[in-house]
């Protein structure tokens, strides 16, 4: 059933699986969806959010994602199980993403299913949200796991979620999450580093929520936030001038007021969430 009741982004969730139905020996509650993956891809990855509720033991009951080619078997891409028994569970909203570009060019089944095994006891039930199958993936943990501590003091990351609050990051060995944590290896930063510019020498620039397609015009003359982009870059590159100069400069000459009155710093609503680029760090920092 489509649900409000839980949900990752937007109202809605899917919700399978046994919660407002009585328990079904051997019951697997189901939904499908059929996609063609395109043909010249390369890294296609299928991502989702869950958030699993259970009553039942590993071995009993689970929340599982299969694969099935077209006229082919399924293949268990993703398991997850019930706590020991007696126990009770209940895990916060999960994303999982699973690597999908060994079907480029088929259309392939993907499969989502709540089971109950072996008998009436015990419920499970799982929330479903933002289903989405995109190529050129690239993620923070192996971000992490290539960059080197203390070599990138200067991130950049014009797209979606970059930068949202909750998910600046963390380090925990080599394992990195979150994009600022994974690029500069600290996530002691300025949450402001414009109007706040921490001295770290320090800087991550990123967007929360939706970022602005490069199109899309600035609103002086035909200026795309492209060209604000890149005269960002000829003016800190170039002309020597601070993270936050460049920023203001590019910002008057490209979108028609300094960077503190645009919408993109002070954000603007995008489908109910409040977008806008966030500097992280450092803003008086100059690049070498
Ligand atoms: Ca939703
Ligand atoms: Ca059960």
């Amino acid at each position: 059933m489509v649900t409000s009741e839980n949900h990752n982004w937007g109202s809605y969730s899917m919700l399978l699986g046994f919660k407002y139905h009585d328990n079904v020996a051997n019951g697997r509650d189901y939904a499908y969806q059929l996609i063609t993956v395109p043909s010249g891809l390369t890294t296609v990855k299928l991502s989702f959010w869950y958030h699993l509720f259970t009553e039942d033991s590993v071995a009993y009951d689970w929340f599982a994602v299969y694969v099935a080619p077209v006229g082919g078997d399924p293949v268990l891409k993703f398991k997850k199980g019930g706590v020991d028994y007696p126990g009770w569970e209940v895990y916060g909203w999960k994303q999982e993403a699973i690597d999908i570009s060994s079907y480029v060019g088929q259309s392939i089944y993907i499969y989502f299913e709540v089971a109950n095994m072996y008998d009436t006891l015990f419920k499970t039930w799982c929330y479903l949200d933002d289903v989405t199958a995109t190529d050129n993936w690239i993620f923070d943990s192996e971000i992490g796991l290539r960059t080197v501590n203390g070599r990138h003091d200067f991130v950049f990351l014009w797209s979606c979620g970059t930068a949202n609050e909750a998910q600046i990051g963390g380090i925990s060995g080599t394992h990195t999450w979150g994009m600022a944590a994974s690029w500069l290896k600290r996530t002691a930063l300025s949450l402001d580093g414009y109007a706040n510019p921490d001295g770290s020498r320090h800087c991550f620039i990123g967007w929360q929520y939706y970022s602005k397609p490069f199109t899309e015009p600035t609103g002086k003359y035909s200026f795309t936030y492209r060209t604000f982009a890149t005269m960002f870059y000829y003016y800190a590159l170039v002309k020597g001038y601070t993270i936050n100069q460049a920023l203001d400069k590019a910002s008057i000459n490209y979108i028609g007021a300094p960077f503190n009155e645009t919408q993109i710093y002070n954000g603007y609503d995008y489908n109910g969430f409040l977008s806008k680029i966030r500097v992280w760090g450092d803003g008086s920092m100059t690049l070498p």
